[in-house]
This record gives C-alpha cells, structure tokens and sequence, in this order.
C-alpha cells in the first residue's frame, strides 16, 4: 500500500457502511502521506475502519473546522492527526471536539520533526492532544493507541490487539543474527 495516495485510501475505506470507520486519520498535506500511512496500515492490519482524509489547519481552515465540528456526528470516535512544521492541526481540531485527538508530529526538513513536536506536544491546560512520537513509530502509535481505545469497548477487537501485540513479542530474536 505504500505506493498509494491518502485519497486512494480514503476512497477504498470510504467502502465501508457508515459507522464502520470509527477513526479518522487527518493530515496536512499530501506529503504527510508517507508517514501517515503507518498509522492506517496499522490500523488496516487490527480490522479497524478508518477514514484517511487531508485537512490543513492553514491551506483549508474552512475544511478543518466543518471536519471537527462535524467528526463526532460523522461516526468517529478516534481522530489522528498529522502534521509537519507549524503543526496546528492536531490543537485546533482538539479545540473544535471533545473526541480523543492523537497528534503525530511529522519530520519537517528545516528541523528534523523538533518544531513538529513542540507545537502539538505543548498543549494549554483544558484542550489535550495526546502526542506520539516523530515520524514512522508515532504513526504506527497512533493506530495502536487508537487500537487501544476501541478495544475497551470491543472485546474481539481487544483479543486482535492482543493477539498482535504478542506477535511482535514472539518475532524478537533472542540474539542478533
Ligand atoms: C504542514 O506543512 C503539513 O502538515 C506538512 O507536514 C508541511 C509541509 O507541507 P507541504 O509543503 O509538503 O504541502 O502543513
């Protein structure tokens, strides 16, 4: 799948009935794809629903805001968000719904990901975003976390959860090769 678009990936999740795509992974650009895509891989592999959408705090503040005053009615339940540089997105949605907001900061090439990072991580008191690490392995977080979140209240995706992560535990060697 990594050779696909987030608007390819929306297109074939947007297959699904409504209600059958509980998260929504959103980024700010078409170029946040490459590391986004973890985040739906991993949630493509646990059979979870998602909604692969571009949405810029920015370029299309009007998209942002009908897309967070509308998520909550829209049948989501976990939105990831996405973004490089001035990394507004994940805040501004946080601030526009009370839905649990993970923000993936993505590697800027000016900063490596630090400027990323700060403005999603340093959230006022009141509008969280709980923030994942830089790139691929926060990403691939988010979908676990958002894995995780559905699973309190779905016990055969919990026992998936569960049954992945002993996977990854099992295919760790006891010695380097
Ligand atoms: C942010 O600006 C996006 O989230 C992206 O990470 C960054 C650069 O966007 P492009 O110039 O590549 O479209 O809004």
């Amino acid at each position: 799948m990594s050779g696909e678009t987030a608007g390819q990936s929306r297109n074939r999740q947007n297959d699904a009935p409504a209600g059958e795509q509980p998260v929504a992974i959103i980024m700010g650009s078409q170029s946040d794809w490459e590391t986004m895509r973890h985040a739906a891989e991993t949630l493509e592999a646990l059979g979870i629903g998602h909604d692969c959408r571009i949405v810029s705090a920015h370029r299309t503040p009007e998209r942002m805001f009908d897309f967070a005053r509308g998520a909550k009615a829209a049948g989501y339940k976990v939105i990831i968000a996405g973004a490089g540089g001035a990394a507004h997105l994940p805040g501004m949605v946080a601030s526009l719904t009370t839905l649990p907001v993970f923000g993936v900061p993505v590697e800027s090439k000016a900063m490596s990901g630090i400027d990323s990072l700060y403005s999603i991580v340093q959230m006022p008191a009141g509008i969280p975003v709980g923030t994942l690490a830089i790139g691929k392995a926060g990403a691939t977080n988010a979908g676990l976390i958002a894995a995780a979140v559905l699973a309190l209240s779905d016990a055969a995706l919990a026992e998936r959860l569960a049954a992945w992560r002993a996977a990854r535990t099992a295919a760790v060697a006891e010695r380097p090769e």
